[in-house]
């Protein structure tokens, strides 16, 4: 597919709604001295507006349109495939000083880097438009709403940042005129979607960010990893609030008592397919909704943990979504929906892989090739996603929209390990939570350029997405756990423990509602729990498992804390902490101490 960048120009009435903010202005004339690009494009976010990008877009073939009576109002797009996931490798964080971004980034000087950044955006945008695209992150009236700014020249993005964020004239509002309000700069050129000029950069003293030469998902989509994680934390920590990479969801009783919970998984390791759940029939009554698929901003009200979801969409994995799998997802990706690296079939539907039926017998794949089931080479790429509004989810929570966010029972840890770490285990407070989180380990994914299947460290699922340094944050959790009257409570999962055959212990997906039930239990006081070295265990009875097709020996591997992996995983905790050299608070350093005696009692 073409490169998005040639120029556009709309007709009368499209692109011209310039914000009053003088330093919005001031900064939008100082990169387009620096870009020179053929004209300048202000979205407003108008229905009219994306129509006619969209027109642009399928005659630039940067779009594909996928069959009407298939899948409505939905597009397929293909990145390049040098350019198909997050790049951690290219990315940084830009403080004064190294050791404020601390051991777990990547860091580089700001003067150093504005120069280089500056010497590869100069005439980069020369017969391409330049899109400003204003958007906030947060229910409008949230005190934690954040305005951004997005500078792009891809069409894509523009598309994209519509559906996942509140964009357009919504913000412009917002922000008001005040040339000293808080709002955060983006800039984004694909340049020529080189991975040697492919650089993600923050400054979160400047409330800024440069991000040069891709065109995929967390690298130029600002508003998310950048600014709702990267500069978020950062900006959280100053201002005694907490930005995490965390799904939210509702959950309530055929009683019709509710409870919030926040989970945080590592990239691609379940957070869209359980903020989704459908609780299985023996769970009738029951109702999960999501507030949040992705990401959590966090403040203490009156002593509870309250949350929001900065989001406005969801830029979820496609693979593996089936109606059986996740139902909701595949009602809310069925129309109005943007997808990326996916295959399309002959009769210009989509197709993935673990896709619900028979795969098709001919298709073209990510890459725009022939493929067809004997094919060596996957349809869809292992990372391509969908870009679909919160609003086509079925599941989504009413209160979504409440500017103060909804109170928080429990946050839950979790990653992709195929031994050590039983199915489901609470900590015993909040500090041990916090070590919980600290130490929590996963395989890595497809979600990031890289190896796959390789266990790290991935504290509280932040290890990309912390924008300082990770020992104050660590600091931070705690910090926060003492100003809480009634802190949630701390809980760690793992969907992907594996048998000696290899294959996944635990059916996941809806059948994680029992471990959700028992969680909820524990916050209502009523459910059962056995003390083990690692935390609290639920105990034969513990968890529903009744109409579950699953043998007593099965759930015994699951819940199993095997010493000697054990002895192991404290070893790894106490080699990650080392490796940090030295910025681990001493109260975690502590908690590790007490695990190691509990194994010895
Ligand atoms: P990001 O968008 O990258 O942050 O990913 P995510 O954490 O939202 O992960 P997602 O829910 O998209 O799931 C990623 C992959 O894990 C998909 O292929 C899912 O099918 C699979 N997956 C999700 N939940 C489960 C589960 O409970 N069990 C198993 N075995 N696989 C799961
Ligand atoms: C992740 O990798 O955690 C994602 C996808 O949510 S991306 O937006 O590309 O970072
Ligand atoms: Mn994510």
């Amino acid at each position: 597919m073409k490169n998005d960048a040639p120029a556009i120009f709309p007709p009368a009435g499209i692109g011209d709604s310039k914000p009053a903010n003088q330093a919005v202005l001031d900064w939008v004339h100082e990169i387009a001295t620096l870009t020179e690009p053929e004209n300048i494009f202000w979205c407003d976010g108008s229905e009219q507006e994306n129509n006619f990008l969209i027109n642009e877009s399928l005659q630039q073939n940067v779009l594909i349109k996928l069959n009407e009576k298939k899948v409505p109002h939905s597009y397929l797009h293909r990145s390049n495939p040098n350019d198909v996931a997050r790049v951690e490798q290219f990315t940084f964080v830009c403080t004064p000083t190294k050791q404020e971004a601390g051991p777990t980034n990547n860091w580089s000087e700001p003067g150093e880097t504005y120069t280089k950044l500056r010497a590869l955006l100069k005439g980069a945008m020369r017969g391409r438009t330049m899109f400003v695209v204003p958007y906030i992150m947060g229910p409008p009236d949230s005190p934690l709403a954040k305005v951004g700014f997005e500078i792009t020249d891809s069409k894509y993005v523009v598309l994209n940042m519509r559906i996942m964020t509140r964009m357009g004239d919504v913000a412009v509002k917002r922000l008001g005129n005040n040339p000293n309000a808080e709002w955060n700069r983006g800039v984004h050129s694909l340049l020529d979607i080189n991975p040697e000029r492919r650089f993600i950069c923050h400054f979160p003293q400047d409330n800024a960010i440069i991000s040069v030469g891709s065109g995929y998902g967390g690298n130029v989509l600002l508003s998310k990893k950048c600014l709702a994680l990267r500069i978020g934390s950062y900006l959280a920590r100053k201002q005694g609030w907490m930005a995490e990479h965390m799904l939210i969801l509702g959950i309530e009783s055929p009683e019709g008592k509710k409870h919030y919970v926040a989970a945080a998984f590592p990239s691609a390791c379940g957070k869209t397919n359980f903020a989704m759940l459908i609780p299985p029939k023996h769970f009738a009554g029951w109702k999960v909704t999501t507030v949040g698929d992705d990401i959590a901003w966090m403040q203490n009200r009156d002593g509870r943990l309250y949350a929001v979801n900065p989001e406005n969409g969801y830029f979820g994995v496609v693979p593996g979504t089936s109606y059986k799998s996740n139902p909701n997802a595949m009602r809310s990706i069925a129309h109005d929906t943007l997808y990326t690296n996916v295959a399309l079939t002959d009769d210009g539907d989509v197709w993935w892989e673990g896709k619900d039926g028979e795969p098709p017998a001919h298709a073209i794949d990510w890459r725009g090739n022939d493929w067809t089931p004997d094919s060596k080479e996957k349809a869809a790429h292992p990372n391509s996603r969908f870009t679909t509004p919160m609003r086509n989810n079925p599941a989504l929570d009413p209160d979504v929209e409440k500017g103060e966010g909804v109170p928080i029972s429990a946050i839950i840890f979790g990653g992709r390990r195929s031994d050590t770490v039983p199915l489901i285990y609470q900590a015993f407070d909040w500090k041990h939570g916090v070590y919980l989180g600290a130490t929590m380990a996963s395989e890595t994914t497809a979600a990031a350029a890289g190896a796959v299947g390789q266990v790290r460290r991935d504290p509280m699922a932040m290890l990309p997405f912390c924008g300082y340094n990770i020992g104050d944050y660590f600091q931070h959790w705690l910090d926060m756990g003492k100003r809480l009257t009634h802190p949630p409570l701390i809980f760690n999962v793992n969907w992907f423990r594996k048998g000696e055959d290899g294959k996944f212990l635990w059916q996941g997906f809806g059948e994680n509602m029992r471990v959700l039930k028992w969680i909820i239990d524990r916050c209502e006081e009523t459910g059962g729990a056995l003390k083990s070295p690692i935390g609290w265990l639920p105990g034969p009875h513990d968890l529903d498992l009744a109409e579950l097709d699953i043998d007593h020996k099965r759930v015994a591997e699951l819940l199993c804390i095997d010493h000697e992996e054990w002895q192991k995983e404290i070893a790894g905790h106490k080699q990650f902490f080392d490796s940090l050299g030295g910025v681990v608070p001493e109260e975690l350093l502590e908690q590790r101490n007490q695990l190691a005696a509990r194994f010895k009692e």
